[in-house]
């Protein structure tokens, strides 16, 4: 058994039905053979051992009162994965689905995304259990005030910066950091994807959707394709699938398909975006509402079925394990091009082995292709700690010029080991060497 199998071996024993985190674990592991050959003194330092157990595990009560009187319980988290280029920085999930294991995946690969941004930021992820599905606004604010009462102890603007994810977005960052000001009287950085009005970054809001768009366009362009015409099927329709599909229909991509967690909707006009904005963004609604809305829309039940769409390039932005085997077998089969993954491990691992196996499909993993988000989120640090405010042109400038180093690095890793055009591979290994490189730096800590 090599020493990376054997880290993964154990590190399943170690973390018993943490099954999203074995799953990250396995992708990540694998793909780093070559360097652990290469770096012989990793296994005598346990680097690979002390990569994947996080620094430290936060765990707490929420308790918080709904409209009705009644007390809720939720159950919160932070996980502080590593922090050996920068302060831990991620997203923080609220959704009914989370749990140590899904925290702990996002946290792992957060660490090599960021790494792969260039900029000085380590990994973490936190969450909740709470669903913000039909609560009303003071019941979110009673949640998110309650979450941040005991997190607050746990972060800092040097220490860990936490920003949004699935279910918390520009409101949720709001009442967090209304109530971390409150109770530390200090106006700082401590959070990302801020307003504009209280230190927030133009264009944070648009960065994952359009930096997934700038990648997938520069993989385009070195093969000579475009998004011109292209029919295209974005998944989710919260804030990357709307900002993907925003960049794509400026890149003249023809947009046929969004879905939410019920179902999806399937317009041969090609979407159109601000129908969706406004059920979305406006009133909070079920896409099913477009249907209703736009003369020839139709919707149908369950999300699968999105993926049975023929088309030239799918992004999947919604969440993770949205495309399984059977799913990707159909795209390839149905002529797929390109699959830039917007969502975190949006495709099993049967998935990526079929986008893998097919040569002529291009296969931009998560923690490349959504790096743009967390980018632009150091890009917001750097704002605010030199009190300084971007336009939004020298933003956009900045996260193209980012995505766009992101594709050449990742395509000359795979290159330099041998593995062209494997950007599973490519990203893993190019977020993993500085990693190892600043951790071996520290000694053993
Ligand atoms: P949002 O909450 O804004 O939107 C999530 C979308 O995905 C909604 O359409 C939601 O539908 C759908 N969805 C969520 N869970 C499920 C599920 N279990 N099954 C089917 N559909 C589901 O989140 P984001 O757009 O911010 O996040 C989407 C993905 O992108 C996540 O994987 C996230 O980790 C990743 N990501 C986000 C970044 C960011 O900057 N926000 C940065 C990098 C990655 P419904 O409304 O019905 O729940
Ligand atoms: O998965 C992610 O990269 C995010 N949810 C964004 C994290 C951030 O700190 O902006």
């Amino acid at each position: 058994m090599s020493y990376v199998e054997r880290v993964l071996d154990d590190l399943k024993k170690r973390n018993p039905n943490e099954k999203e985190f074995h799953q990250a674990a396995t992708e990540i592991l694998l793909t780093l053979e070559p360097v652990i050959s290469a770096h012989p003194e990793y296994e005598k330092a346990a680097l690979l051992e002390r990569f994947t157990e996080p620094e430290r595990v936060v765990m707490f009560r929420v308790a918080w009162v709904d409209d009705n009187g009644n007390v809720q319980v939720n159950k919160g988290y932070r996980v502080q994965f590593n922090s050996a280029i920068g302060p831990y920085k991620g997203g923080l999930r609220f959704h009914p689905s989370v749990n140590l294991s899904v925290i702990k995946f996002l946290g792992l690969e957060q660490i090599l995304k960021n790494s792969l941004t260039g900029l000085p930021i380590g990994g973490g992820k936190g969450g909740s259990d709470f669903d913000p599905k039909g609560k009303s606004d003071r019941e979110i604010m009673a949640f998110c005030q309650s979450f941040m009462t005991e997190l607050y102890r746990h972060i800092g603007a040097d220490t860990d910066v936490p920003a949004g994810d699935i279910g918390v977005g520009a409101r949720e960052v709001g009442y967090l950091f209304g109530q971390y000001k409150r109770i530390r009287n200090e106006h700082v950085g401590v959070l990302t994807g801020r307003g504009l009005s209280y230190g927030g970054s133009l264009m944070r809001k648009e960065a994952t959707g359009y930096g997934l768009i700038y990648m997938t366009n520069e993989a385009m362009k070195q093969r000579g394709y475009d998004f011109k015409d292209k029919t295209t099927v974005v998944s989710g329709s919260g804030n990357v699938a709307i900002y993907a599909c925003e960049k794509a229909q400026q890149m003249g991509a023809k947009v046929v398909a969004m879905c939410d967690s019920n179902g999806y909707i399937y317009d041969e006009n090609g979407i159109d975006l601000a129908v969706v904005k406004q059920i979305k963004e406006v009133e909070r609604g079920r896409i099913k509402e477009y249907a209703n809305r736009v003369n020839g829309a139709k919707y149908n039940e369950g999300c699968k079925g999105i993926w049975s769409i023929p088309c030239d390039v799918a992004l999947p932005c919604a969440t993770q394990n949205e495309i399984d085997g059977e799913s990707a077998a159909m795209l390839v089969k149905n002529g797929v091009k390109y699959v830039g993954e917007g969502a975190n491990m949006p495709s099993t691992l049967e998935a990526i082995e079929i986008f893998q196996k097919a040569s002529d499909v291009v296969f931009l993993p998560a923690k490349a292709a959504n790096a743009g988000g967390v980018a632009t989120s150091a890009l917001e640090m750097a704002q605010s700690s030199g009190r300084l405010f971007w336009s939004a042109e020298e933003v956009d400038n900045k996260l193209k010029t980012i995505m766009v180093n992101i594709y050449h690095n990742i395509d000359n890793a795979a290159k330099k080991y041998g593995f062209a055009g494997n950007y599973v591979m490519g990203a893993n290994i190019a977020g993993f060497e500085k990693v190892a490189e600043a951790m071996m730096a520290h000694g053993i800590v």
